[in-house]
């Protein structure tokens, strides 16, 4: 499931995902699936948008989830508490115990997005488990990357983890 806050770019990377290429999006307001294959692995996601209805109506789903992909603005510092206090529920969420979480810091193509230090440190994400030398096995899978939808780049890495 692809969630954060409106406007981090989740549709942007799906459409990247699935077609090949960016597009002009308008906000999503009905939540999507789409069949996405990536390195020979089959991916269902699900794109919800910020509606506050419609999360609350697939919050359902969590716990038949596999993972979830967090995006974040990373140009959009003014909202990082907004975004730590949604990813800090998913951290909490009963239901997504030891599932793999990806947070993506999104735009980096943009002038204004902070680096990975900063972000993590706004977010919070200081203990991760998937770059270090040694991988951490004793955390739910959780790593931050940064990456751009639109240039298609960075995203792949994070997939993979
Ligand atoms: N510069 C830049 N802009 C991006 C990137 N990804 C998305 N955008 C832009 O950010 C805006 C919002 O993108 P969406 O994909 O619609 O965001 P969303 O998370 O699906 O938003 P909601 O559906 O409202 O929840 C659009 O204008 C995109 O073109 C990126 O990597 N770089
Ligand atoms: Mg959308």
């Amino acid at each position: 499931m692809f969630l954060g806050l409106d406007s981090a770019g989740k549709s942007t990377l799906l459409h990247v995902l699935k077609h090949g290429r960016s597009a002009t999006l308008t906000p999503t307001i009905h939540p999507t699936l789409e069949e996405v294959n990536i390195a020979n692995v089959n991916f269902r996601i699900i794109d919800l948008g910020d509606q506050h209805s419609s999360r609350l109506a697939f919050q359902q789903y969590f716990s038949d989830l596999d993972g979830i992909v967090f995006l974040v603005d990373s140009q959009d510092r003014d909202r990082f508490s907004e975004s730590k206090v949604d990813l800090d529920a998913l951290l909490a969420d009963q239901r997504l115990e030891g599932k793999p979480l990806l947070i993506l810091g999104n735009k980096n193509d943009t002038s204004g997005a902070v680096s990975e230090e900063e972000l993590r440190s706004a977010l919070g994400l200081t203990q991760t488990t998937g770059k270090g030398d040694v991988p951490l096995t004793d955390m739910r899978p959780l790593e931050v990357f940064m990456c751009s939808a639109i240039l298609k780049q960075g995203y792949e890495e994070g997939m993979h983890f």
